[in-house]
């Protein structure tokens, strides 16, 4: 039996603290980001006409308040340059508005050709970020000063992917394909984030940002597959039933979650909700992964979504390996 109080638990899931930044937004990772001086100038719009409208309403109660023996005067009813003035300033600062956010957005969707591409998957709850050699992570790694295109899609509900420091936001839609680019110019680690509520672990859909050096980066994807390799398959199946997030569907002690748990179940026989049974086995096994909602267990919902392009042969190969190690 593996210890699983290890290494690669959620907890180690890097919450990590806001540093730097101004008392509005978190210090940027990337250079002159788009949307700060958007975000700065509608914040001074919205102050600037607080101040000015609560400061007059105040000035007028004590000004005009009615007083005994004082009689209402008949006052103007329409004012043609004052009715001007009051809607030609709103429309001049809407449009300067309209100018700066609609040209920030465009340099957010629009990306430089070039970018180095990773594709993220979102699911319940968990993040997996697929690099161009075919290797998936739970952590979004990327190389400084190179733009990066995410091409991001979901395999369940609608989640969102949100970086902070990179000042990029964006819906994960099952289905479609959406994007986001960015370039980060500052070496280090972020938060990430999803910002779409999408079930019970919604808050615990976190993700770590790394950001190497150009050399460090290729050292990082060049080795990050190796415990693979180089781990007996049952360890690498117990790190893999971390990074694919099963742990928090399934426990390894017996406790039952949103899913059965995993402990012991290798070479039971199963009752189906159909009412079939089945045979916990190697192929079972690869068939809950590969397409959950093929058999399901009596008792749970299907609410299991699939891992297809998400684990690879090797990758199943480990996780039966540490299932039938449960006992
Ligand atoms: C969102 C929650 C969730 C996640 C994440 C999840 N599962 Fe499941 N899983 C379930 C549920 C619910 C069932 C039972 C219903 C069914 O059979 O689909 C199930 C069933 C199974 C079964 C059959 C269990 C039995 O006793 O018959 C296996 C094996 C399994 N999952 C493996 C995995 C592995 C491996 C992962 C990670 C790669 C994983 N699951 C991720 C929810 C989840
Ligand atoms: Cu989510």
């Amino acid at each position: 039996m593996i210890d699983l109080d290890g290494l690669y638990s959620l907890a180690e899931l890097p919450l990590l603290a806001q540093t730097g930044g101004s008392f509005w937004l978190p210090d940027a990772a990337t250079k002159d980001p788009a949307m700060d001086p958007v975000f700065y100038l509608i914040l001074a719009v919205c102050a600037l006409f607080f101040f000015l409208v609560v400061g007059l309403m105040g000035l007028f109660v004590v000004r005009y308040a009615r007083r005994p023996g004082v009689k209402p005067q008949k006052t103007t009813t329409h004012h043609t340059l004052l009715e001007i003035v009051w809607s030609v300033i709103p429309l001049i600062i809407v449009g300067v508005i309209f100018y700066q956010g609609f040209a920030a957005y465009m340099e957010m969707q629009n990306a430089p050709s070039g970018c180095y591409e990773i594709r993220v998957t979102g699911r319940q709850w968990q993040w997996v970020f697929t690099y161009p050699n075919g290797y998936s992570d739970d952590n979004l790694h990327v190389p400084v000063d190179l733009p990066v295109k995410l091409t991001m899609t979901s395999t369940d509900v609608i989640h969102s992917l949100w970086i902070p420091a990179l000042r990029v936001k964006m819906d994960l839609v099952p289905g479609r394909y959406t994007s986001v680019w960015f370039r980060a110019d500052k070496e280090g680690t972020y938060r990430l984030l999803c910002t779409e509520y999408c079930g019970d672990e919604h808050s615990n859909m976190l993700a770590a940002v790394v950001v190497h050096s150009a050399e460090d980066f290729q050292e990082w994807l060049k080795g990050a597959a190796d415990y693979l390799t180089t781990l007996p398959p049952a360890e690498a199946g117990k790190i893999l039933y971390q990074r694919r997030g099963c742990f928090q569907c399934h426990s390894t002690d017996g406790t039952a979650g949103t899913g059965p748990s995993l402990l012991g179940i290798y070479g039971r026989t199963h009752t189906l909700a159909d009412g079939g049974t089945v045979v916990v086995d190697d192929n079972y096994i690869r068939q809950s992964i590969l397409e959950p909602q093929a058999k399901i267990l009596a008792g749970y919902q299907p609410v299991m979504s699939t891992y297809q392009g998400l684990v690879t042969d090797d990758e199943i190969t480990t996780l039966i390996e540490f299932i039938k190690t449960l006992k």
